[in-house]
């Protein structure tokens, strides 16, 4: 404790000790020797410690309160509005390799560069530190992390956003073994953003379990156990025996049943990962990242890694997402990020109400025709713009969502944007095959990251922005995790972007339902299904059915051919640019034994039945 002594008053020497461990010390003390804070205060998890941080927000006008009781807005940068793919990069030790996919720097080039530009990084602030707990506690999923910040309002989504946890740090009796995160915004403007955008960094330390993240202040650039301790997790997990995933966990209630289905679904950001685990009549228990294990009794079960949602806004209204609707209009403790504010009411795009001329938003005061440096048009609010909320203060959040244990998987949903070839809703053939169309995954890109939207990339599993490990070896760590499987989950594709000629979506955002609920059918054993070349898809009589009964609407029998046809030449298409993807990655044979099999079995069918559009009704086997 030494020289911490001099940083620190007596109370944050007494939260240190009572720790008994002097890696966080050391790591305390490393960091204010280079960050140079003002001042420096340690978070337990004591609801005053808690209260001050949540305080401390509004005091440094990072948050600013508004009408309803506990809603406050924040500000990112003009241009700190998604996560920063190209800065974000994996620190490599000479003589590692991880890929072509993997963006990464030199390890020692990249330290000597970021310590350079942390120092005294922190100069006239207060740093926070505290503790998280990645996971429920005492749990054997949980992974303790530590949190470092100049930035109260990092500090105060995370208490949204995690389950504390000093008292699991406490538990560790002096190990290593946790994650650590160091994040600075930087010198700030007179709006109080991060000055210094162009040196913006996130370099991840594999080799010490830690991400340094500066100059920002978007969650996904600077919350630590966000989207940063979901890569030093895909690298722990892929060097044991476990899964790391972009996945919501959510509970399937159909009419009737008596028992919960739990699901995990893996989306690209923005790609309706959220509104799926809210469909209304289900459980949520988690909505971005979800760890999974093979348990005794060879089921897998998943656990939620954090106990809030960083949800995008845009299109949140009363008709298509009433849950979450609900709750932003409601008293609670919740953070808007990049929305308009007039007169301390919040509107944002797409939220069914009519929004005012005029305001402040992530552009400074703005008003309707403002233009940027670039001479784009300003739109009221940011498409990227997000609410931060606790999970628990839903009503549709599922009674296990706490259980150390996690819930038992039943099935997994792998889900893209794509406008023109995988089918609404299919099931895999089996576990390697589903493993197979999980790594096949596209997607065009959203707001959700920097860069130009609506081109198709490849997406693996919906985690490639996150993978830190080589390819081949994320793929493979899959299908060996099957193999352990004595009880496997069914494996589902779903793509709810699928448009007709005009351009315009052929189905409705809320028909993702019926998708939803013929995969639980499915896993009950309730329903047949069609055999094609890329898995088993669903009858028209039972969709049908669903329609009519769930979403009370027709669906006609034409819909249902285009939607569900086999698009062969499109699906060759994809299967090319997936085996240049993954050509000179080490993934298990098997993986191109699926690839070959697939393609002939596309092509045959084409022979066979003379198109590329391959209808559900020219297929004859059902199971
Ligand atoms: C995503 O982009 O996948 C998100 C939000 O969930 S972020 O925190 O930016 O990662
Ligand atoms: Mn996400």
């Amino acid at each position: 404790m030494s020289r911490l002594e001099q940083f620190l008053d007596q109370t944050a020497l007494e939260k240190l000790s009572d720790l008994n461990n002097t890696h966080i010390n050391n790591i305390v003390e490393w960091v204010v020797e280079l960050c140079k804070p003002a001042k420096i205060s340690i978070i337990t998890d004591d609801k005053n410690d808690i209260a001050y941080v949540r305080k401390l927000a509004l005091d440094s006008g990072e948050e600013r309160s508004l009408t309803i009781n506990g809603h406050t807005i924040h500000y990112d940068g003009y241009q700190d509005q998604a996560r920063d793919k190209a800065h974000t990069k994996v620190l490599l030790p000479e003589g590692k390799q991880l890929g072509r996919h993997i963006n990464t720097i030199d390890r020692k080039e990249g330290l000597n560069e970021i310590f350079r530009l942390m120092d005294g990084i922190m100069q006239g602030k207060e740093m926070l530190v505290r503790f998280f707990c990645l996971g429920p506690l005492n749990s054997r999923f949980s992974i303790p992390a530590l949190q470092i910040t100049d930035s109260a309002y990092v500090a105060h989504s995370e208490d949204l956003l995690y389950r504390s946890g000093y008292e699991e740090f406490r538990k560790l009796n002096g190990s290593p073994d946790f994650f650590y995160f160091i994040h600075s915004a930087g010198q700030l403007d007179d709006r109080g953003q991060s000055k210094n955008i162009n040196q913006r960094r996130i370099y991840i330390d594999l080799e010490e379990n830690r991400v340094l993240t500066i100059n920002n202040q978007y969650a996904g650039n600077s919350l630590g156990l966000k989207k940063l301790a979901l890569r030093l997790a895909i690298n722990k997990s892929n060097h044991e025996d476990w899964l790391t995933e972009h996945m919501f966990v959510m509970g399937i209630h159909p009419e009737g049943r008596k028992r919960t289905t739990y699901f995990t679904g893996a989306f690209p950001s923005a790609c309706g990962k959220t509104s799926t685990a809210m469909i209304p009549g289900q459980t949520i228990i988690g909505d971005d990242i979800a760890y999974l294990r093979v348990y005794e009794d060879g089921s897998c079960h998943a656990v939620n890694i954090e106990s809030g949602i960083f949800g995008i806004i845009t299109d949140v209204n009363s008709v298509d997402d009433p849950l979450i609707y609900q709750c932003l209009t409601t008293p609670r403790e919740l953070i808007f990020s990049n929305i308009l504010i007039n007169e301390e009411q919040p509107f944002w795009l797409g939220m069914g109400r009519d929004a005012p001329e005029s305001g402040v938003n992530h552009s400074g005061n703005w008003f309707k025709g403002k233009k940027d440096h670039e001479g784009n048009e300003i739109p009221l609010a940011h498409k990227n713009a997000r609410y931060t909320i606790r999970m628990r203060e839903l009503d549709n959040v599922d009674p296990e969502a706490e259980n150390p244990d996690g819930v038992q998987i039943d099935g997994i949903i792998y889900g893209g944007r794509d406008s023109d070839t995988n089918v609404p809703v299919c099931q895999s053939l089996d576990w390697d095959h589903g493993v197979f169309l999980g790594a096949c995954l596209e997607s065009e890109t959203t707001a959700a990251t920097l860069g130009k939207e609506g081109v198709r990339k490849h997406s693996p599993m919906a985690n490639l922005d996150f993978v830190v490990v080589p390819l081949g070896k994320y793929i493979s760590n899959h299908l060996k995790f099957g193999k352990r499987l004595k009880r496997k989950p069914m494996i589902f594709t779903t793509n709810y972007f699928l448009k007709g000629s005009d351009g315009n979506y052929l189905t409705d955002k809320i028909d993702k339902k019926v998708w939803i609920l013929w995969a639980e059918a499915r896993v009950h054993g309730e329903v047949d299904a069609i055999k094609t070349p890329i898995g088993y898809i669903p009858l028209y009589d039972d969709l049908k059915y669903l329609f009519k009964n769930v979403l009370k609407k027709p669906f006609t029998e034409k819909l249902y051919k285009q939607i569900f046809s086999i698009r062969v030449e499109k699906l060759l298409q994809k299967l090319n640019r997936i085996e240049n993807i993954y050509k000179g990655e080490d993934v298990l044979e098997i993986f191109w034994d699926i690839l070959v099999n697939q393609r002939e079995q596309l092509q045959t069918a084409e022979v066979n039945y003379r198109t590329d559009m391959i209808q559900p009704d020219m297929f004859i086997d059902t199971v």
